[in-house]
């Protein structure tokens, strides 16, 4: 399979030299990193070794079977934009927040799956990326139920050694997901601790309540997620990347701006006051720094 991976950061660099191993794929992110993956080829470390030797560019090429789309929520139409004269097969979303699958399909003339992706990744510098954790990806239809074209995706993801499984349940996925990043990142930004410290002590309450706002929304949305089913979601990765830094705390401790509005922001109304104070907050930090308006 040809597959471009649009926004070759942490997850995107991780997936991309993965797949490399069994697939034709194009890197398209920053010059630094692109200019290094084309000279020596990218390194992958950490929990999986392997040196590959990617396409590598700063703009989208003109064809490929599948776009693996992995920029920042709020790139997300600038994604579309750039990949509109491409010629494509189906698309995949490996974003944080809900949505960024519809986006891509209104915009592009090719079919967009959904997907999650719990592999932990970190860029070391131009050329390298770490694997912090083995997780999955789970892809399927973004409404839901059986789609060839996702079988056919997972079967290639399977193919290069990518833990995959082929879901019919997306939405209700999209959401758990939700509440997993509503409880972890924000928190773990905010007080600059590892996923783990959230275990224990008084911000796991905050955690949980953070995740259960998640499933009410979930379930005012027609999506069957209990509070049980999002709080055991997030202890769950809270324990499996304990020593990880969450992606927020990441962009945290390099100024960048944050997917706070794709995350918390999504469930920050009224009956959310959790997530809404959390919103708040980080919006405040981004505001200071002049990351946002
Ligand atoms: O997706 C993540 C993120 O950091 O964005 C989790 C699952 C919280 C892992 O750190």
């Amino acid at each position: 399979m040809d597959v471009v991976v649009f926004g070759a950061g942490s997850l995107g660099s991780l997936l991309g030299g993965l797949l490399a191993r069994a697939h034709d794929v194009t890197l398209v992110g920053r010059h630094r990193h692109v200019e290094r993956v084309r000279r020596e080829g990218l390194r992958v470390t950490g929990a999986v070794e392997a040196t590959v030797f990617p396409d590598a560019r700063t703009d989208a090429p003109a064809s490929a079977d599948l776009a693996l789309v992995t920029v920042k929520a709020y790139d997300t139409a600038a994604a579309a934009s750039a990949l509109a004269d491409t010629d494509l097969d189906a698309t995949l979303s490996l974003q944080n927040g809900l949505g960024n699958e519809r986006r891509l399909a209104e915009a592009l003339d090719a079919p967009a799956l959904a997907g999650t992706c719990t592999y932990g990744a970190r860029l070391v510098g131009p050329g390298e990326v770490a694997c912090t954790g083995v997780g999955e990806v789970v892809l399927g239809a973004r409404e839901g139920g059986a789609s060839t074209l996702a079988d056919r995706v997972g079967a290639a993801f399977t193919e290069a050694d990518v833990a995959t499984t082929v879901a019919d349940d997306m939405p209700r996925r999209l959401w758990e997901k939700l509440a997993v990043n509503a409880g972890i990142n924000a928190p773990t930004a905010l007080a600059r601790i590892q996923n783990g410290s959230l275990l224990d002590g008084d911000v796991a309450d905050l955690t949980r309540t953070a995740a259960c706002e998640v499933a009410a929304a979930a379930r005012a949305d027609g999506v069957d997620l209990t509070d049980d089913a999002a709080v055991n979601a997030v202890e769950r990765v809270a324990r499996a990347t304990a020593d990880n830094r969450s992606s927020m705390l990441q962009d945290v401790e390099k100024a960048r701006r944050t997917e706070v509005d794709s995350i918390n922001g999504v469930v920050s109304g009224p009956d959310a006051p959790v997530n809404r104070t959390l919103t708040a907050l980080l919006r405040a930090w981004e505001r200071e720094r002049g990351l946002r308006e």
